[in-house]
């Protein structure tokens, strides 16, 4: 730790201050990757984003390895769903929506099973976990506190869904002054055509919300 390290990314190949880089996991809950959750009520197939666990584990594995900061988030809210806004509770007219029951419980209610992060990536006692209520892990959370305090300026960005909660915690990370890489194979969506559009946003206009990297190309960063 304390070194600086080059990754290949594009559009053009950043420099990492591993002491002040985090890896931030986004949403990779059973809600959004198994079925029976809030993905699959919304009328998706979730196996697609499947393709991304293990890419995400790798990384995980060598981030912890090399004493990275790791920071997971959640989305979801309180049982009694005073935190869910009532336009997000109502939008898509939902046979089974938040806060509905569903086979892995609660629909998107924090303490549910589906709410819950996959057991492949389980966080370490040591890694905090954001539980946010909106799409964009900075709003009405912790999280900046967290970074802040931590010295972090530099995440590298895996998670679901791309355009989503990804997209959205970008762009919050870029406006607060964060530079995001997002590792491609690591983010996913349900939408092949929002996948490609989603990282070709990113790094399009010189890299106008961050920069977009890979696995592979993490790990050789990190020399794993
Ligand atoms: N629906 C969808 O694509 N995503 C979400 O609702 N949340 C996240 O992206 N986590």
């Amino acid at each position: 730790m304390g070194s600086i390290k080059l990754i290949e990314a594009d559009p053009y190949s950043v420099e990492l201050d591993l002491a002040g880089t985090a890896l931030l996991l986004i949403d990779m809950q059973r809600d959004f990757l198994e079925p029976g959750g809030f993905g699959e009520m919304l009328g998706n197939d979730v196996s697609v984003l499947r393709r991304t666990i293990e890419p995400c584990q790798s990384v995980l594995k060598a981030a912890r390895a090399t004493g990275l900061r790791v920071i997971h988030t959640r989305e979801g809210h309180r049982a009694d769903l005073t935190d869910a806004p009532l336009s997000k509770l109502q939008r898509g007219n939902l046979e089974t929506g938040i806060g509905d029951d569903g086979p892995m419980g609660r629909i998107l209610i924090r303490g549910e099973r589906g709410h819950d992060i996959i057991p492949e990536l389980a966080p370490n006692q040591d890694e905090p976990i954001i539980d946010k209520p909106g799409k964009g892990a900075f709003y009405e959370t912790d999280l900046d506190l967290i970074l802040k305090n931590g010295l972090i300026r530099t995440l590298i960005v895996c998670g679901v869904t791309t355009e989503v909660c990804v997209h959205t915690t970008v762009r919050e990370a870029n406006d607060r002054g964060y530079e995001c890489v997002v590792l491609e194979d690591c983010v996913g969506s349900y939408f092949p055509e929002f996948q490609r559009m989603g990282i070709e946003m990113i790094k399009a206009q010189g890299g106008i919300f961050g920069w977009v990297s890979d696995s592979k190309k993490f790990l050789n960063t990190l020399g794993n």
